[in-house]
């Protein structure tokens, strides 16, 4: 064996104890909506065929697809279109991830795009959860709270107005995922806010919340455009396995998402 060889699986020996040591990140699912065959209709059923599902109460309707080139969005997009789906949640699993060593951390990243400015009327905020749910979801669901597959799911959201003012966003501790909102919920506390804006329709934003077992609970951060908006932790009896990311947009504005991942660091 010629010493360059040598050297090189010494090299790549050493490449390999360290990831084995050290965290190893899963991106989990990551979607930009490219693969959605938007010449059928309706366009939600495309989405389910691509793992993602529509959750709410009697009477709603599922989200649906757009298309929109405003940078870093860009083609088909995930849409709330208001009206009857409105005020509804779309889910999507991923394979079950357990933060039990402190630094493991649970990310998801989105750009978000409002389709026209809130008036800074209610309904106008985007929801962004990560939970546990105890089944897999394979339906669109739009029935009374007990048959919802969100009942019971526990985990963390973050969620900010969308307005064309500054605005802090609020952390939540879910109990039960299927509470329409405002349901009733422990609040965590927020601090170092920044406030930004999520509301104006000429500019689009890169969100990310992040969960993140610290000493002795789960950290969790808000991050718009790069600048951490909020941050809180939670001490008391935290959760700490997700396999369920939840979204809900303002139904008054309508909004786009697009490029959404979750993506896993976890220490082996
Ligand atoms: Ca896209
Ligand atoms: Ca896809």
């Amino acid at each position: 064996m010629k010493p360059s060889t040598q050297i090189l699986i010494a090299a790549i020996t050493m490449a390999c104890l360290s990831v084995t040591k050290g965290a190893v990140s899963t991106t989990l699912f990551s979607d930009n909506f490219s693969d959605v065959d938007t010449s059928k209709m309706p366009h939600s059923t495309e989405l389910n065929a691509d793992g993602w599902y529509f959750v709410g109460g009697e009477g709603g309707a599922p989200w649906t697809t757009g298309e929109d080139s405003v940078s870093p969005l860009s083609g088909t997009v995930l849409e709330n279109q208001g009206s009857s789906a409105g005020w509804q949640y779309a889910v999507r699993q991923f394979p079950a991830m357990t933060l039990s060593k402190t630094g493991d951390s649970l990310t998801v990243k989105l750009d978000y795009h409002v389709k026209s400015t809130d008036a800074d009327g209610a309904g106008g905020h985007l929801d962004v959860a990560l939970l546990n749910t105890s089944g897999s979801i394979e339906n669109n669901s739009f029935t009374d709270e007990e048959s919802n597959p969100l009942l019971n799911a526990k985990g963390y959201s973050a969620y900010q107005f969308c307005k064309s003012t500054p605005t802090e966003n609020i952390f939540v501790k879910i109990k039960n995922g299927a509470d329409p909102f405002p349901a009733p919920k422990t609040t965590l506390r927020t601090s170092n806010s920044s406030p930004s804006v999520l509301g104006d329709s000429n500019e689009a934003h890169t969100l990310i919340f992040s969960l993140v077992k610290g000493e002795s609970g789960i950290e969790m951060t808000w991050t718009v455009d790069g600048t951490v908006v909020g941050s809180a932790s939670d001490m008391d009896s935290p959760y700490n396995v997700f396999n369920t990311l939840r979204l809900m947009a303002p139904s008054a504005t309508g909004a786009h998402l697009d490029n959404i991942s979750v993506v896993a660091n976890i220490a082996k």
